[in-house]
């Protein structure tokens, strides 16, 4: 593998030729893979459509990259280790060799089942292997998956299977997540109730729930391997794909109200996850990667599959939660497995040190090379507690910027190479190019200096469209500012020319490193039958850095304010998921809104950070005392 960056120098130079060459730089990167015909032209695009094609032309496979090409020289090295969610159940180790094999022999389910080339399959599943092969066996027939987080309702799960129109839906009879049992296959068994286009589903045995199995359409995941066993069908060669052939979408929540399927193509996808993974990370071989994310995110697509695979790494995957069975969980794991690279959350850094440092003192983790943070901006007292107290202050914090669009990691340190300082992401990797811009679009040059940023130039993990509405892809990444594509957040730049993203600018709260959007919640408030309207803004939360604040005006006077806000909250749960329910309910009169009838967000943003002071410019308001009476009773 010849493209790891080793030095200051060496990055520069590859920064410097990734604007000057681009085709060049990339084509020379993407010479490390392994190819069914090459490329004949590496990039063909442009912003206004948008039109994006990196590699045209190429044939390959990505299953072939993550684990046919490793078979020769890794066919024994763990590709996942696997640690349960309950600290007794014995942790598993796949190699390359069995994790092939599985992936195959799931593969011939799913061409069994009727699956073809292009058709979509939905993934609800816990962190357990069978997650990966169920994603690998997809790719690997040219399925295309949508993995949809265990945390969503069945309505989500409707509405995103309904979107895609997916064939087939790949679950367990249920998950362990803590203390807790998620009944995974009951509400796919209510989701379903709405799809008419899912035939299969395939249910692994997990928790041993009692489910229901619906004779024709519900399959036994061990019975359906069994069957192509006696078949004989263990091979399973892989389909030839075109590069800019579809590989996944996966739902993200914007400013309106329906999450969009962002959809990630083959051969682009694949050179940029595993570049980046391999020179953020800088990751060496027979080290132990530890990404703690949920493969339902785009994290742990990248960075606990398709990366590290990519790259013949050995990736850890876990089941569990932080703070189960206690606190200590991460430090027993990284001892446990002598973990060499780290990549967390801001969210749970923070939880954690919250519970002190008792969890971590006996633990062993002097494994540790390099500490990695993703999902939203880490602040100061996080990353020095990260730094002293689990890195000891010798392992470098790559703190990762990216988003579920980009594919890949897009401003960071290389460890070891990029000096880091504490909340900033730094510098832009080769092949990303930044442009701070104001409202109105033009540049802001020069340092110290902040503005909303922005990417003017292709990189090959970028999406392509969004699923099915490839105009709504222009108008919400594309048409803000011309010619470029605009990530929703804000971003300052210091003298030294380093960037630290400073949050959305946009309607989207981000709590725990979850993207949720306002006008989403909002919906969900008001389908609960005494709500009027609502407003949803984001407040500063201690642990999950954002919290969901709503405003809520009701039909009539609530007899029960407590029992009312539970009630709402409910109803968000089963609309959305847990993860969308508001932290803070306040029930108001009326919301503050311009003469034209627009809520006024900044002032109920203001109102619900506590900063009651500085509401700024209230003229435009048509009635002042709605704000006087939301302010008096702020909770
Ligand atoms: C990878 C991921 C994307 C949004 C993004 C930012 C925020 C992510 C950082 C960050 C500050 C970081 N994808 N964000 N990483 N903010 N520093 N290192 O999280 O699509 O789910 O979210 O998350 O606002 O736009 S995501």
């Amino acid at each position: 593998m010849n493209f790891q960056i080793k030095s200051i120098e060496e990055y520069n130079a590859a920064y410097q030729k990734s604007v000057e060459k681009p085709e060049e730089f990339w084509a020379e990167i993407a010479e490390n893979f392994q190819w069914k015909k090459k490329w004949d032209k590496v990039l063909d695009w442009n912003f206004k459509e948008p039109k994006i094609e990196w590699f045209k032309g190429a044939k390959l496979n990505i299953t072939e990259n993550c684990l046919d090409r490793h078979l020769k020289d890794k066919a024994d090295q763990p590709a996942i280790i696997w640690e349960a969610n309950d600290p007794t159940e014995h942790h598993r180790v796949l190699t390359y060799k069995q994790l092939h094999q599985k992936v195959c022999l799931f593969s011939n389910v799913l061409k069994n089942n009727g699956v073809k080339k292009g058709d979509r399959v939905c993934i609800y599943m816990p962190m357990v292997p069978e997650l990966a092969i169920a994603v690998l066996a997809c790719a690997r027939i040219g399925a295309i998956h949508s993995v949809v987080f265990g945390g969503f309702s069945a309505q989500s799960i409707a509405d995103r299977i309904n979107d895609a129109q997916c064939e087939m839906v790949i679950t367990s009879d249920g998950g362990f997540r803590g203390p807790k049992d998620i009944p995974l296959k009951n509400v796919i068994d209510d989701a379903l109730v709405q799809c008419c286009s899912v035939k299969t589903v395939i249910v692994l045995t997990r928790t041993r729930t009692p489910i229901s199995m619906i004779k024709g359409r519900d399959k036994w995941w061990e019975d359906e391997i069994k069957k192509v066993e006696t078949l004989g069908l263990i091979d399973c060669p892989a389909e030839e794909m075109d590069a800019e052939d579809e590989l996944f979408i996966l739902y993200t929540s914007g400013s309106t109200g329906k999450p969009k399927g962002v959809v990630h193509t083959t051969a682009g996808y694949m050179v940029y996850t595993a570049y980046t993974f391999q020179n953020v990370f800088q990751y060496q071989p027979n080290d132990v990667y530890f990404c703690t994310a949920d493969i339902g995110w785009i994290t742990g697509h990248s960075y606990i599959i398709y990366g590290p695979l990519a790259q013949g790494a050995t990736t850890l995957m876990f089941e569990g939660v932080p703070t189960y069975p206690d606190a200590g969980r991460f430090w027993d794991i990284v001892d446990k497995f002598k973990v060499n690279v780290l990549y967390t959350a801001p969210t749970a850094i923070r939880s954690l040190m919250q519970s002190g440092l008792d969890y971590v003192k006996d633990k062993d983790l002097s494994s540790l090379k390099v500490l990695g943070s993703v999902g939203e901006p880490i602040n100061e007292e996080a990353w020095n507690w990260y730094n002293e107290n689990i890195g000891k202050g010798k392992c470098p914090i790559v703190d990762t910027w990216w988003q579920t669009e980009t594919g890949g990691i897009m401003i960071s340190p290389l460890a070891n190479i990029i000096k880091t300082k504490p909340c900033f992401a730094t510098l832009p990797l080769p092949g990303v190019q930044l442009m701070l811009v104001d409202e109105k679009g033009d540049e802001i040059k020069g340092n110290g200096v902040s503005g909303n940023l922005c990417i003017t130039f292709p990189w090959p993990g970028m999406l392509r469209t969004t699923y099915g509405d490839h105009e709504r892809c222009r108008q919400t990444y594309f048409a803000t500012y011309e010619n470029k594509y605009f990530t929703g957040d804000g971003c300052m730049r210091d003298e030294d020319g380093y960037y630290r993203i400073t949050g959305r600018v946009d309607d989207v709260i981000n709590v725990s490193g979850h993207r949720i959007g306002t006008a989403e919640v909002e919906n969900a408030i008001n389908m609960f039958t005494d709500v009027v309207e609502s407003a949803v803004v984001g407040y500063p939360h201690e642990i999950k850095g954002q919290g969901i604040y709503a405003y809520v005006i009701l039909n009539k006077e609530s007899d029960d304010e407590e029992l009312t806000r539970k009630d709402i909250s409910m109803t968000v749960s089963r609309i959305i998921g847990a993860i969308a329910r508001p932290e803070k309910i306040q029930f108001v009169k009326g919301l503050p809104k311009t003469r034209s009838g627009k809520i006024m967000r900044r002032i109920l943003r203001k109102i619900a950070e506590g900063d009651v002071a500085n509401l700024g410019d209230t003229s435009t308001l048509l009635d002042p005392t709605v704000v006087e009476d939301i302010k008096n009773n702020k909770i």
